[in-house]
């Protein structure tokens, strides 16, 4: 048996590699109060990449924040790269994301919480909106916390992967996802090339974080930090590699689309206009998961006084 190559070994088997069919540069937007979001789904550009509802790169900094609001109909994954986050929600549940963690949070019928900064200096993250079928929107919420040491985490030829969700080279993340999702954070040193597997039907992206990457195809040209990168349907697979002399890190997320139709009002998302009416209705009248919300503010909202 001949040895296994580098990338034999690094590899997870798959047929055929998808292409890369868009790319976007995530432009810099002012979102909660004073907040800085780079997005890439959920904007004017992309307004949904089915089951994903918004990808957010995020940079804030005190006083500036994500103070007392409400979700419904979906889940945010908060994926913490630099810094402290201090969240605290109406039913007493609290705590900080810091840099390495992830909160997976699913809203379902409804949450009102904070997210704000818990250090000096800038706090970086991503946030993704992952939707939810409309079997599931009203499900109680739900969290599942994974600190930064309890994230499966392999390197194997120059490539690091840390497993948020789903599986890669091997490895397994425990979190569970009601919509079925990967989630999968790449390091790749220079000279290194890694093929990944992906679902055939799901929807799936890759977004730069740091350094330089060719995705999809050996002879593209290479992608920077802030771009999303849709894969084309066909296929099974990724293939990227890093042909810099820096190291490349990025995320790779797939979902498979409920294919349902999306009602969107800010931080509610229903499948028809009446639910997003009826949610509007149930926040202001503190009804249906919203009771906890009539005698419930945030710390920092009685620090801060906004
Ligand atoms: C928001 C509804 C929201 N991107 N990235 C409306 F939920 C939010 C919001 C966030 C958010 C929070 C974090 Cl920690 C990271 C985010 C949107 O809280 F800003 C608006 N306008
Ligand atoms: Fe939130």
């Amino acid at each position: 048996m001949p040895k296994a190559s580098a990338w034999e070994s690094s590899s997870s088997a798959f047929n055929e590699p998808r292409s890369v069919v868009r790319k976007l540069l995530a432009r810099t937007q002012h979102e909660g109060v004073g907040a800085i979001v780079r997005r890439s789904i959920g904007g004017l550009e992309l307004r949904h990449f089915d089951p994903f509802l918004a990808l957010d790169e995020f940079s804030v900094t005190a006083p500036a924040g994500f103070p007392d609001h409400p979700h419904r109909g979906f889940e945010t994954v908060t994926y913490m790269l630099q810094g402290t986050v201090r969240h605290e929600d109406f039913e007493g549940h609290k705590g900080t994301i810091e840099a390495g963690d992830l909160q997976w949070m699913t809203a379902g019928r409804g949450i009102v919480h904070s997210e704000m900064p818990a250090e000096e200096g800038t706090q970086k993250g991503l946030q993704l909106w992952i939707n939810l079928s409309s079997k599931h929107k009203m499900i109680e919420p739900r969290y599942q916390e994974m600190p930064s040491n309890d994230i499966p985490e392999t390197l194997v030829d120059g490539v690091k992967v840390r497993v948020i969700a789903g599986e890669s080279l091997g490895i397994k993340s425990p979190v569970y996802t009601r919509t079925p999702t990967m989630y999968l954070d790449f390091t790749l040193q220079p000279d290194s090339h890694l093929q990944q597997s992906i679902p055939n039907h799901w929807n799936a992206f890759v977004y730069v974080l740091e350094g330089k990457g060719v995705f999809g195809a050996a002879r593209s040209p290479p992608v920077a930090a802030h771009h999303l990168l849709l894969l084309g349907p066909g296929g099974d697979g990724l293939e990227a590699w890093n042909r810099s002399p820096k190291p490349l890190r990025f995320v790779l997320v797939g979902g498979e689309p409920l294919r349902e139709p999306v009602a969107q009002l800010g931080p509610f998302v229903m499948n028809t206009e009446e639910e997003i009416d009826q949610t509007v209705e149930d926040f202001a009248n503190f009804r249906n998961g919203f009771e906890k919300a009539r005698h419930w503010q945030s710390e920092s909202a009685e620090r801060f006084e906004f």
